[in-house]
Order: structure tokens, then sequence, then C-alpha cells
């Protein structure tokens, strides 16, 4: 059975292996195959009951991808990506992350030097043999080398960003759920911690019948290797490497196991310590009575498994919500003084990191993102356009003064939603800002971030920060280091003392929502959570599709254990509207 999320990640894998094969991100098929995948998302309807003809149809579907999808849909596989697969397989495309390495770069490394891996890039640069492909020297080779050294691309320790994982994780529950023998299918591990990168995916299926559980489990289309195939486990690799555990109990074992694989593995041992101090043992099956040692251990009386809570509660302490679960004290605020009031996703009364089509990169006009920020009951809304500095995707004085009409008139259709004319600025390399402060000065509500110059001292890179932080138009601070998860190593920077900027000039740090990002991480959040800082959780939306990403945003907050009241946007309307007019004054 085909899903729209199987169609999705089609299509997105075919982007990037033809991007790979046409040696350009810019190519016509791959634009083709882009702009059929935002298309579908934003259409809503069920991809694999569409007829050949609706799907033609639909505005951004041309024929050969309708045809592909229909492939998918019948036969459970395109034979396009299976070629493209073959030609280039998992540890190329791993080749092409690295920054540095395009898509032309990469056709070199493999015709001229016959490069398919990590180690063998490495390899070939310490032979000194990159500097010799033409438009290649010995600069590319240091950048080259410097960049898999800071992704940790090699070894065994080799790590999936949670962005490749999480969606897929997402796709594989909706498959086993939607199966008549599973009761319920959840991702444990690390994912469900809302770690930043993934070493695998460990999923937990509430069943009565496992064979047939791991019978289905087997033939899923992303399977490629099987690594362990059992009766209540399997393991396997997805195409890209990626290994996915599955694991089946019984509904009543279910607490206990999501429980265990949930981890973290120091949650769990300060939980069985806390556990044996009751005279109870806590394993993946239960919560287990031993008092009475004379009772056969397989006769101990049960205490809790089928739920975390019951659980939990057994262990006199609060349900710990998955992202704290990494042995930092959680324990002893659960089962003591209290967890703090942490912030919840229906805590969210607006969107401050938010971009329509008047953006360069933006894909979504005024009305349609609107549209959906209000269907998401949405108390205030701030859009934020690049700036001017932002080359091509930024727009001047004058496009954000007709900008501004045009919100203001979008506007008069949603009375209940205040909607703030806002903007992204762009903090230059050494803390310069778009416009003059006049201009700056007009906006309802700004973000500032860095989007370019990575490379400069981390005192360089504080001190622009800091420059940003000061400038009384500014009112929070977006994606902090610019990183990309697994790809793209943010701005270095000396986080005590921003911390002070952040609060001596009453400034908000963004958590971004985009799964690239994560940015403040939650470790940075936590720090300033210790402080008092204040908080915004945003999106950072380019398209209808990404208000999702609220979700990922608190996970990643929870994580920095951030309290709901330090969170702006989880604020009263007039509460928050009061604060922004006060940062300016
Ligand atoms: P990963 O996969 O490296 O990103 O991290 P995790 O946390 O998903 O680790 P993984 O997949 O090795 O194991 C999943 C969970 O199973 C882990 O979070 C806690 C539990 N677990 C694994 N090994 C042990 C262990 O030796 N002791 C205890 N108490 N728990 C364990
Ligand atoms: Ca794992
Ligand atoms: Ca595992
Ligand atoms: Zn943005």
């Amino acid at each position: 059975m085909t899903t729209t999320r199987d169609v999705l990640a089609m299509l997105k894998e075919l982007v990037t292996l033809t991007a790979l094969d046409e040696g350009s991100n810019q190519s016509f098929k791959v634009r083709a195959y882009e702009k059929a995948a935002l298309s579908l998302e934003a259409d809503g309807r069920d991809v694999a009951s569409l007829t050949a003809a609706e799907l033609n149809r639909i505005d951004g579907v041309g024929k050969a991808t309708a045809a592909k999808i229909i492939e998918l849909v019948e036969t459970g596989t395109v034979t396009k990506l299976e070629t493209l697969r073959a030609a280039y397989p998992p540890s190329v495309v791993e080749l092409s992350r690295i920054p540095g390495v395009g898509p032309k770069t990469l056709k070199l490394l493999r015709s001229e030097l016959g490069i398919e891996n990590v180690d063998q890039l490495r390899a070939a640069i310490a032979e000194e043999k990159l500097r010799e492909l033409p438009g290649l020297g010995e600069t590319s080779e240091a950048k080259i080398l410097k960049s898999i050294e800071r992704l940790g691309l090699t070894g065994k320790d080799r790590r999936t960003p949670i962005a490749d994982a999480l969606p897929l994780a997402e796709r594989l529950i909706e498959s086993l759920t939607s199966l008549p023998e599973v009761v319920e299918a959840k991702f444990c591990g690390s994912l469900r911690r809302m770690s930043e990168t993934i070493g695998d995916i460990d999923i937990t299926v509430s069943s009565e019948e496992p064979a047939a559980v791991m019978g289905h489990v087997v033939e899923l289309d992303v399977v490629d290797d099987i690594v362990v195939q059992g009766d209540t486990k399997t393991s396997f690799l997805t195409p890209a490497g990626l290994q996915i555990d599955v694991r089946v109990v019984a509904p009543e074992q279910f607490g206990a196991a999501t429980l265990y694989f949930t981890g973290s593995k120091a949650h769990n041992i300060e939980l069985r310590q806390r556990a044996m101090d009751r005279n109870l043992l806590l394993n993946e099956y239960g919560l287990i009575d031993t008092s009475d040692d004379e009772v056969e251990p397989v006769e101990r009386p049960v205490v809790a498994s089928r739920s975390e809570e019951e659980i939990y509660a057994a262990l006199d302490m609060q349900w710990v919500p998955p992202p704290m679960r990494e042995g930092t004290g959680e324990v002893a605020a659960a089962g003591g003084a209290g967890l703090p009031d942490l912030v919840q996703r229906e805590h969210i009364r607006g969107d401050l990191h938010y971009h329509t089509a008047r953006s360069g990169d933006g894909r979504s006009s005024v009305e349609d993102m609107v549209a959906v920020a209000a269907a998401q009951g949405y108390e205030y809304l701030a859009i934020t356009d690049h700036g001017v500095d932002l080359a091509i995707n930024g727009s001047t004085a004058d496009e954000m003064l007709e900008h501004r009409e045009h919100i203001a008139e979008v506007a008069t259709a949603y009375p209940d939603m205040t909607i703030l004319w806002g903007c992204e600025l762009n903090i230059g390399g050494a803390g310069g800002l778009d416009y003059d402060a006049d201009f700056r000065g007009l906006f309802d509500y700004t973000v500032a971030s860095v989007h370019s110059h990575y490379d400069q001292s981390i005192v360089k890179q504080t001190d622009r920060v800091i420059a940003a932080i000061g400038d009384p138009t500014v009112t929070s601070i977006g994606h902090l280091t610019g990183r990309y998860i697994g790809r793209r190593p943010g701005i270095e920077l000396d986080y005590d003392v921003l911390i002070d900027a952040l609060l001596a000039y009453d400034c908000a740090l963004e958590i971004n929502g985009a799964l690239q990002r994560l940015d403040a991480a939650s470790d940075v959040v936590r720090k300033a959570v210790d402080r008092g800082v204040k908080l915004v959780i945003n999106t950072d939306s380019h398209h209808v599709s990404e208000l999702g990403r609220m979700e990922y945003g608190v996970r990643t907050a929870q994580r920095g254990w951030a309290p709901r009241d330090l969170v702006v946007n989880t604020w009263e309307r007039d509460r928050f509207l009061e604060w922004v007019r006060s940062k300016k004054a």
C-alpha cells in the first residue's frame, strides 16, 4: 500500500539523485521533481488514489512525474529510481554532502580518481591527488579535508542527521500502524529523544501476532539489506545505509518496552536504581515486585508494564517527556521537586519567523501563508521576509512598504489574528544590518540572523551577533549559528558572553524548528534557560507545508528544559505585544 508520504519520499530521492546525475541542482528535471513534491504536499489529497489524468491536472505535476507516481503505486518500485540508486550508491551520495564537493567535482573524483567513498577521498587528499584535477587546487584539498573532519563522516560512528531520519521514521510508523495486526507502533531511541543525529532507528510495535508483523516488515519498500531476522525483532538497512531495528512486544508490555528502548542508557540506569531502592526490578518487560524472594522469578507480580505513565507513577515520579531523558537531572526532578512547567505545542499562540513569496526563496503567497497560520488557531503572526542585504532573496525598502500594504489588506479578513509586518534582517560579517536604522525602526517585529561568513574567529562571530542583539530595532535572533546539521557546521560563539548580551538587551533567542537547523541547539537552550533568557519557537516556513516544524521546535525546547513562561510566543496577545513595544521604545 503506497501512501502520500511514500510518493513524496520517492520524489525527494529523485531530486537528490537526479541532481548528481545531471551535475546540477538547478536542472530542469530536478526542479520538476521538486515542484511536483511541493504541489502534491499542498494538494492534500491521498496521492496514491489519484489517476494519471487527475495527477496531470495538478499544477506543477508533469507527465513524466505522474507516470512515475503511477508506477510506484502499481508496482511498488520505480525503474528510473532503481537505475539511479545503482549509479549513485549511498557512499557516493554521502560524498556529495561534503561542503566543497558539488555535483561537478563529484563526477571528476569518480571518473578521474575512482573515488567512491569518504575513506578513498581522504586517501586521495593525503596523496595530494585532488590538486591535479581541473578546477581544484591546494586550497580546495584543504577545505574538503576540513569539512570531512568537522562533519565526522568517517568510521563506524557515522550518524544520520535527524532531518533524514525523522520523516522516514514517521512514514514507517504510518505504514506499520495501518497493518491489521498492529495495535500501536512508536519510534523510540535517540530519535524520540530528539537527538540531532541518529545512530539507528528503534521502532517498537505492540501486537499479539509478531510473526505476521515481521512478515510485513521485511516487505517494506525501504528494506535494502536484512541484518537480523527473528521472531520478534528484525533489523534492516535502508538504501541509504541507515539501520532500523523493529521489535514486536505484547500490548501489556508496550509501555515497558518503549521506556527501555527510548533510553537514554543513562536515564534507564537511574530508573533501574530507583526501582531497586523500592525492591522492584525494571526491565524491558515491566516493573516487577522482587520483595518476596520465596517467589519463583517467573511468578513474581508485575507492578506496571502496559504504559510508561503507570511505570513512572509506580516509581513515585512524574512522566518524563522523552526529549528530557538524558540522565542530566530529570530523574531526581521528576521524583522530587518536580519537572519545570515545560512548553508544549498547544501553548504556542503564534509564529514569528515566517516567509512569503516576497522572499526570493519563499514559495507561497501572503494570502496562503496567512490562511494556514489562521487554521492553526494562531492569535498573532510576524511575517518576516528577507531584508535587502540577502541578495536575490531580499526586498528593497520600497518593496517592503508595498508589502506592508498588501499584508494589511489580507489582514482585514482575519480580525481575530494580529499580523505584524516584520523582517528577517541579515547580520553582516561585521554585525551590520539591512537598510538604515530609521527604516528598520518602522517594522513591527524583526528577527536578525546569520546567513554568511561562517569561517571567522569565535571572537569576531560573537561580536557580530552581539552587535545585532544590541541594536534597538532587533526583536529576536534567528537560527543562532546558521548550521545545517550534518552538512555545515554553524559559526562558533562564546555562549556566556552572548547570553549576557541577550539578557542586557531583553532580546529573544529563537529555537528554529526546521529539522536541518534546530538552532539554537538544545544544549545552548538549556544554558539560556538557566539564566532566564527569553525564547521564541518558530518554523521559518517558506511554504504552506512547513508549519509542522513547530512541533520539532517545541521538542527541541523541551530538550533544553524550556519552561512555558520563558517562551514569548506562548504569551497572551496583549502581554506579547506589550513586550514587543517596550523593546522598541
Ligand atoms: P543512537 O542509536 O546511537 O542514536 O542512540 P540510542 O539511544 O537510540 O541507542 P541504541 O539504539 O543503542 O539503544 C536504544 C535504547 O536502548 C537506548 O537509548 C537505551 C536502551 N539500551 C541500549 N543498550 C542499553 C544498555 O546496555 N543498558 C541500558 N540500561 N539500556 C540500554
Ligand atoms: Ca537508536
Ligand atoms: Ca538500536
Ligand atoms: Zn527565515
